[in-house]
């Protein structure tokens, strides 16, 4: 049951298109590559599917060319195409502007499979002194997103722990390990409150508003993955058939099918006042359609 819903789905949507913002070295790419589970360079085709060369790619970035409309797609998981803004903070006022009708056009696409299905907008967070830039103004404030979720990605989040650590050093001495744990713990929360990052991204005036914010931490080393970033993703659109979509990317990801099953028909079911009149045939196909890859009898 499950098998054909995914197969008709695929009729519908056939990618789920995400565009990733940030500046440099923000951690976009590393994100990409954890998300598509490859540390293979990307393929990219221009905005008619013509496939371009690497090398090309390459030395006109270098001569400070960039073209956002480009897709990249990963041979590991051809169910995604990016869009990558390329450090944009470092781009001319007309590299933003090709940005801003790049967002709006694209969030508007009449056709589904050509909209932009979700935004990931990456903030280092090693240097908290320097979270919300002009660049992070400039975009929240100007850019038309419309219907398309922001998430908001606190990168290198492991950063601000060394920094609690120093400050309560003295303080510090003596306590036990779970003391200190909880104490620096603590303190890198109220390190991120004081940045006022999320407020000024929250800001009323903005034009553009993250719908949800995910921490991500140590996704330079192999053994982490940006899990917490999918399913935040998945639970912010508002389309069901965009949801599949990205959940039939995650083929292996059980715990992430899990999550979103259990989440989204418990929402069903508060909204329903309750399992009054409810019909296990419908809640088994509603549980069953988000194991997108197994065969359901
Ligand atoms: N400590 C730490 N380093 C990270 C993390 N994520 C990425 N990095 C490192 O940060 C550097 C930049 O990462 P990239 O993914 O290339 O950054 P980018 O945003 O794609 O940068 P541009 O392509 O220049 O715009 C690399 O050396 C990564 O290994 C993280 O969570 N923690
Ligand atoms: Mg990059």
């Amino acid at each position: 049951m499950a098998a054909i819903y995914a197969q008709d789905l695929r009729e519908i949507i056939e990618r789920f298109r995400v565009l990733i913002v940030g500046r440099a070295n923000a951690g976009k790419t590393t994100i990409l590559h954890k998300v598509c589970n490859t540390i293979d360079e990307p393929e990219i085709y221009d905005f008619r599917g013509n496939k371009i060369d690497a090398d090309v790619i390459k030395s006109s970035i270098k001569r400070g060319n960039h073209n956002i409309a480009n897709e990249m797609v990963f041979k590991s998981n051809p169910g995604f195409v990016f869009h990558d803004s390329c450090g944009f903070e470092a781009g001319s006022e007309e590299e933003f502007e090709d940005m801003k009708k790049f967002i709006s056009e694209r969030a508007h696409a009449t056709k589904l499979e050509e909209r932009i299905h979700a935004i990931w907008y990456c903030i280092p967070m090693d240097e908290p002194c320097r979270t919300f830039q002009r660049s992070e103004e400039k975009f929240f404030l100007e850019c038309d997103t419309g219907n398309v979720p922001v998430i908001a990605v606190f990168t290198k989040f492991e950063a601000l722990r060394p920094i609690a650590f120093g400050e309560l050093k003295k303080q510090l001495k003596g306590a036990s390990g779970e003391e200190r744990s909880k104490r620096i713990t603590q303190r890198v929360e109220e390190l991120f409150t004081d940045t006022g990052v999320w407020d000024r991204l929250c800001d009323p005036e903005n034009r553009a508003c993250p719908k949800s914010y995910v921490r991500l931490q140590n996704m330079n080393r192999p053994d982490t993955n940006c899990n917490n970033l999918l399913e935040s993703t998945t639970l912010a659109l508002d389309n069901e058939e965009l949801r599949l979509c990205l959940m039939s990317t995650q083929q292996s990801n059980l715990e992430l099918c899990i999550k979103c099953a259990v989440t989204i028909l418990v929402d069903r079911v508060h909204q329903q006042s309750g399992l009054l009149g409810f019909d296990y045939e419908v809640y088994q196909h509603d549980i069953a359609k988000w194991f997108v890859y197994l065969k359901v009898r």
